[in-house]
């Protein structure tokens, strides 16, 4: 770097925050809690709970990192949260608009609790903070901010893919919510694709230009700047607690439990953006096609059940069931199950032990910003006789992992294919495709995503 100027704190702001004490199941979690880690600084945001005393703020000190949460009221909860943004932009944004519940009630509270916290966050701040915001629930933040006079540099951060301009102009009311990411200073996308669309939509749906230098000028007059910053894991820690998780009981016990079989293993949270029931049928069409491979192999499901509260959520749960059910039955032996659907989280020591145990990642979302339990199976592998990655095209994560097997989702017999291939693949060709994965692992990690953010922001 080289700033003359010594940068001030960092202020994070995201709907969840990951306190001390929680364990953080979600990426945007995960990701920032390591940013924080590194740099100190304030995190502003919701509680994850509901309570009449909604919007006092409350403040626990950890280490470096204060963290200022506030309460949401039910009502809140329900039309901000549940309601518009996980029944229409969570939907709308991962290219399934046939999902998209808009309620206008739930747009104004939207609104609402994206003023709410901009009134309570200026309070706290300082002059030379930057601004880091997050996802896809406090679009209209900086331009809140803005009016309340706040001049802080503010970038903001998508970790959902953002869905062809044709789409996003089908949301009612559209063109309010989107055009206020100009007043952001820098807006980040994971990948090259979601660019095109902002661009696309500001340039070609409603009107902006794009002027000298690459800066984006709304049609409300306020230009910013936009950019590809791919997010990352920690990869060395990874690598290092999947060593480690060797030795442990639990990781003992799983590999006892196979019996000598490859492991095959998922992680999601529990959502449609996934692609899990896809994912069930291509291991059925598997298990179908090649019969050689009945009790050699065994397939470990995790996918911890999030958002209980949008019916989606629920619907999706019971599809599940039956068809881990459904595939059970049909080719389960006496002792055997082929598919092992577990809806629980487990500690991330676990999680990587479970990682490096596995001989295939299925890793097969219809849609995904990035997906970082794909890059985190990379990291966790012994080098000397790494797993194979099966990863979806859709995800952010297939641009940087071009030696995964590269897969669409939505074809159960080239998953299938790709699955027999990598329980196949000799152990050269493992050990190459890994080693070239885990480079840009290496190179791009999460603390090099942060800097390179915010660098730019700073710029
Ligand atoms: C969003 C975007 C984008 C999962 N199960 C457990 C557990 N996890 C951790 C994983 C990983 C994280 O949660 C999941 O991150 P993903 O990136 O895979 O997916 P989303 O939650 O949908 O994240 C996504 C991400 O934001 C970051 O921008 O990549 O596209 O949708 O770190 O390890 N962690 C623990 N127990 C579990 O059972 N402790």
């Amino acid at each position: 770097m080289n700033h003359s100027k010594k940068p001030g704190r960092l202020v994070v702001v995201s709907n969840r925050v990951a306190l001390p004490e929680q364990t953080a199941t979600g990426g945007l979690a995960s990701a920032m809690r390591v940013a924080m880690k590194e740099r100190g600084g304030l995190w502003f945001g919701w509680s994850g709970k509901v309570s009449a005393d909604a919007g006092a703020v409350k403040h626990v000190r950890d280490g470096t990192i204060d963290y200022a949460t506030m309460d949401l009221t039910r009502a809140d909860h329900d039309q901000f949260y549940a309601g518009f943004a996980n029944r229409a932009l969570w939907p709308l944004l991962h290219y399934r608009p046939d999902l998209v519940d808009y309620q206008r009630e739930h747009l104004d509270a939207y609104f609402r609790v994206n003023a709410l916290f901009a009134d309570r966050l200026v309070d706290l701040l300082q002059p030379d903070d930057t601004l880091w915001v997050h996802d896809y629930h406090l679009i209209p933040l900086a331009e809140r901010l803005r009016e309340l006079g706040v001049t802080n540099r503010i970038g903001f951060f998508l970790h959902t893919p953002l869905p062809a301009a044709g789409l996003l102009i089908g949301l009612p009311q559209h063109r309010s919510l989107f055009e206020k990411l100009a007043a952001y200073d820098l807006v980040g996308l994971h990948t090259a694709r979601d660019l095109r669309a902002l661009e696309d939509y500001f340039l070609h749906e409603i009107g902006g230009a794009m002027r000298p230098g690459g800066r984006l000028r709304a049609p409300n007059g306020r230009s910013f700047r936009a950019g590809v910053f791919p997010i990352s894991i920690e990869t060395d820690l990874a690598a290092q607690t999947a060593r480690e998780a060797a030795s442990l009981e639990e990781i003992h016990q799983l590999r006892a439990s196979l019996q000598g079989r490859a492991l095959i293993i998922g992680v999601d949270r529990l959502d449609y953006s996934k692609g899990l029931p896809q994912r069930f049928k291509a291991y059925d069409h598997l298990l179908e096609r090649a019969p050689q491979l009945h009790r050699q192999i065994t397939f470990l499901q995790i996918a911890p059940p999030s958002r209980g509260s949008v019916p989606e959520y629920r619907q999706i749960r019971r599809e599940l069931e039956r068809a881990a059910g459904h595939i059970n039955g049909k080719y389960a032996a006496p002792d055997w199950v082929p598919i092992r659907y577990v809806n629980q989280s487990f500690p991330h020591r676990l999680l990587a032990g479970y990682y490096r145990t596995a001989r295939v990642a299925l890793i097969t979302p219809l849609r995904d910003g990035m997906n970082l339990v794909a890059k985190e199976y990379v990291a966790c592998q012994d080098p000397k006789n790494p797993g194979v990655l099966v990863l979806s095209r859709f995800a952010g994560a297939a641009e940087e992992l071009t030696d995964a097997l590269l897969v669409n989702p939505a074809d159960p017999a080239e998953v299938a294919q790709a699955l027999e291939r990598a329980l196949d693949m000799p152990l050269r060709e493992r050990r190459q495709r890994w080693r070239a994965m885990m480079d840009v692992l290496q190179k791009q990690d999460i603390t090099a995503w942060c800097n390179s953010f915010l660098e730019r922001l700073a710029a």
